[in-house]
């Protein structure tokens, strides 16, 4: 037996103790038995697949652009990466609740204006890329994505693919689900406060009263950033997703027990979607039918039972991600321990919250699909496809069969099961959460890699699975690994897109350094020059490739030094940096843009500042001296 042989044995058993852990938790929640599956036959089924699909439409010559535009969530990297569709290629990550050595972002007083009140949190958690829609179709304005950890959403401007914004979401905690209003146009984004605690979290009333705590929906206003209201419910909030109307948001919640400990969590046969009707939230709010919390002035609404602005339609237990269909007809609530999805028709949303119909009402059919749905894809033919994480596959099924069978007619809505790699968490299709489904590419978000690449370590990459659908069978074309963990992701169409290939020098990213430049008396454009205001210098300089305007400044011991950037080169692509050595500081400055760094000049002595973006053959001579008087 070969080393290779062995290995791939070890990795079997490892993976068959790994399916018998996830089929315990189905256990738990849902009496439902895994079917023993090991991963030798997940890997012989795919390599089958990729044998017989010898035609790869997937492969992008050197030189030829992608498609799509994929915008990938960082997860714990707290960032955001773009991908190019179909070749998986890597683009460019976005730093957004990260520090980023490349950039600087983070460190650089640009980006900390823009990260306010958090600038000094360098970690997050990002799940939920979603992108601005007019009429419900991408209008490639921006991307909004959540920061689970740290209870902030940011946004990014597509044009420059850098994020401009950043709130931190007052009196609630842990922003999970994030979509965004897609008719009549992206007004608000809507996101989840996914943990439970007391609106007025500040440890002076009763810690353990457990009656008190609240998960609390949020609505933002896309353009200016800022809290629009928030919705107290009753149970906890997952995902969430808008309707085709500009009528209604849902979310699922997973603890409608309000418990605290898993156990407490899974006892209810049921929780819910919970439904929101916009127009009677604004309405609430304009007749000032809200209180406020924490010294903010934020509109809290009370949605919880009874209330009129929100109806609680009962689903199997822990119900995880909620999907509209393209079409506007449908909402999906994927079951996770049930081995369903539950299908709530928009339609008759009318009807229950004028009290015509019940709740239960609402809900057309509950196809099984398989253990383990997550989260729900669709095509432009009808077509929807769920992952199911616990039977790591994805289950490609006909909603319109599944509402006929709910109603007695004998058909199968199933179309195939396709072996994914493994346990998939999201899936996404090109154009799928936008009226313009195209039914071309799907991405299956697997948790796990376990045999695929080479081993690195105790800790692997995910594995992004890109499968084409544009036939009647699904084929898995693509294995990409990514670091940390993406949970989420958007496809869209590159003619949805314009980014710029230079900084406008008027751009607001870097205005108010400008601003202060002006007060200065410096044109930043054309002069080189120190200004000293008390133990604060501020060093402006400008950069063409291969010099800086300035190349030595002297400044004393325990000065706060500021050392602003401004890039006069015009060509595409020559991006320049600003390191200064032996002081933790360094960033990137884009062609025809202005960035800024403090840093301390706590060392006497000879310090070197040089370029450490890679732009001329005198690149390395890029430099000048930082002179610190003792
Ligand atoms: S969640 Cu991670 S797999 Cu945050 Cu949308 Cu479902
Ligand atoms: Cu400028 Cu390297």
């Amino acid at each position: 037996m070969s080393n290779d042989d062995k290995s791939s044995n070890n990795v079997e058993l490892e993976n068959i103790g790994r399916r018998k852990f996830f089929g315990k938790t189905a256990i738990l929640g849902a009496g439902v038995v895994a079917a023993p599956m090991t991963a030798a036959m997940f890997a012989s089924t795919a390599k089958a697949n990729a044998a017989e699909y010898s035609k790869n439409k997937a492969f992008v010559h050197p030189g030829d652009l992608d498609e799509y535009y994929g915008f990938w969530s960082g997860g714990q990297s707290g960032e955001v990466r773009i991908m190019g569709i179909p070749s998986m290629r890597e683009l460019m990550r976005i730093p957004v609740f990260n520090i980023d050595s490349a950039t600087g972002w983070g460190l650089t007083n640009e980006s900390k204006r823009i990260k306010g009140d958090s600038a000094n949190i360098m970690v997050g958690d990002t799940h939920h890329p979603h992108m601005s829609m007019t009429d419900g179709r991408y209008n490639g304005k921006y991307v909004f994505i959540n920061d689970k950890s740290n209870t902030r959403v940011a946004r990014i401007r597509c044009d420059v693919m850098k994020t401009d914004k950043m709130l931190t979401v007052p009196n609630t905690q842990a922003i999970h689900g994030l979509r965004v209003q897609k008719v009549p146009y992206t007004k608000y984004i809507v996101c989840n406060g996914e943990f439970e605690v007391p609106i007025v979290n500040d440890g002076k009333a009763s810690l353990e009263d457990v009656s008190t705590y609240r998960s609390i929906y949020n609505v933002i206003d896309a353009e200016t950033m800022e809290m629009a209201f928030q919705v107290i419910v009753d149970g906890n909030l997952d995902n969430t997703d808008a309707d085709y109307d500009g009528k209604y948001f849902a979310s699922t919640c997973y603890n409608s027990e309000m418990g605290m400990s898993l156990g407490e969590m899974i006892t209810s046969e049921r929780d819910h979607v919970v439904v929101f009707s916009l127009a009677r939230c604004e309405a609430a709010v304009k007749a000032g039918k809200f209180k406020t919390y924490n010294g903010n002035n934020v509109p809290v609404l009370d949605g919880r039972k009874g209330s009129q602005l929100t109806r609680y339609i009962p689903v199997p237990k822990s119900p995880h991600g909620l999907n509209t269909s393209p079409n506007g007809e449908y909402f999906i609530a994927n079951g996770k321990l049930s081995p369903t999805v539950s299908i709530i028709s928009i339609k008759k949303l009318d009807a229950l919250f004028a009290d015509e119909i019940k709740p239960r009402d609402t809900i057309i059919a509950e196809p099984e699909l398989g253990l383990g749905p997550l989260h729900t894809a669709f095509d432009n033919k009808g077509n929807a496809y769920t992952t199911l994480f616990l039977d790591s596959q994805i289950a490609k099924w006909n909603v319109q069969d599944a509402i006929d069978a709910h109603n007695g007619k004998k058909v199968n809505y199933i179309r195939q099961k396709l072996d994914v790699h493994y346990q998939p968490g999201h899936n996404h299709t090109t154009m799928g959460e936008t009226r313009d489904a195209d039914g071309k590419w799907l991405v299956s978000l697997c948790k796990f890699s376990k045999d695929r690449f080479l081993p690195v370590g105790p800790l692997r990459p995910e594995n992004d699975q890109l499968i084409d659908i544009s036939g009647d069978e699904m084929k898995i074309v693509h294995d990409g690994p990514a670091f940390a963990e993406p949970h989420d992701c958007m496809m869209v169409h590159r003619t949805k897109m314009k980014p710029l290939k230079l900084w406008p020098r008027t751009d607001p990213m870097f205005a108010e350094t400008i601003a202060i430049a002006k007060r200065d008396g410096v044109d930043v454009y054309s002069e080189n020059k120190i200004i000293r205001d008390g133990k604060k210098v501020r060093v402006y300089m400008t950069s063409i490739a291969p010099t800086y305007g300035m190349t030595e400044f002297k400044v004393k011991l325990g000065d706060e030094v500021t050392v602003i950037v401004t890039n006069l080169d015009k060509v595409e692509d020559v991006t320049h940096g600003f390191c200064m050595t032996d002081h933790g500081a360094q960033m990137e400055i884009g062609p025809q843009a202005t960035a800024s760094i403090t840093f301390m000049a706590n060392k006497p002595g000879v310090y070197w500042y040089y370029c450490n973006w890679f732009c001329h053959a005198l690149h390395m001579e890029m430099r000048g001296r930082m002179l610190v008087e003792a």
